[in-house]
């Protein structure tokens, strides 16, 4: 049924140490809550710059890539999975454009950063993606499985 169809996609989304910092964590969780995404996972952590290198490996060739992991890596960042109907895609629409100046008004980066290198967030690009940063960031057992009151409602 429909309620089975959404578990099956997950995204990985992060706040960044700025969106933290800034005390924007209850903001940006509403934002996904309200929308109708189930959390399914979520913690506080300081990754290692190591750590960070791993996370935005694809990056490694470019210009930002160093000050990038430096700055990942330079305070608390609380990861989470979400699931739903189309999280992927939608979850990066919901966020907006990578560089603020360009996010639409209504999005999280358009109505709450201002510079690409402070962007606040991360969300997964695609279905691989999205299941290497959950396996990167999760361990198995840290991803809750459980049936929300709201999904009977949502689908
Ligand atoms: P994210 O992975 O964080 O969701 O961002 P994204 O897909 O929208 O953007 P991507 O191109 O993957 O870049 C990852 C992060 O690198 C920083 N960035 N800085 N010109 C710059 O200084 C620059 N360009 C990108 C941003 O923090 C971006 O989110």
């Amino acid at each position: 049924d429909q309620t089975q169809a959404a578990e099956l996609e997950r995204t990985f989304i992060a706040i960044k140490p700025d969106g933290v910092q800034r005390g924007l964590i209850a903001e940006i969780i509403s934002r996904f809550e309200q929308k109708g995404y189930k959390l399914v996972a979520i913690k506080l952590v300081v990754p290692s710059k190591e750590f960070a290198q791993k996370h935005y490996h694809d990056l490694s060739e470019r210009p930002f890539f160093n000050g990038l992991c430096d700055f990942l890596s330079s305070g608390p960042v609380l990861a989470m999975v979400w699931e739903g109907e189309g999280v992927i895609k939608y979850g990066r629409k919901l966020i907006g454009a990578t560089d603020p100046q360009k996010s639409e008004p209504g999005t999280i980066r358009g109505d709450l950063a201002v510079v690409v290198g402070r962007n606040i967030i991360h969300g997964s690009d695609g279905p691989e993606t999205a299941v290497d940063e959950i396996n990167l960031w999760f361990k198995p057992e840290e991803l809750v499985n459980y049936t929300s009151n709201a999904e009977k409602w949502v689908y």
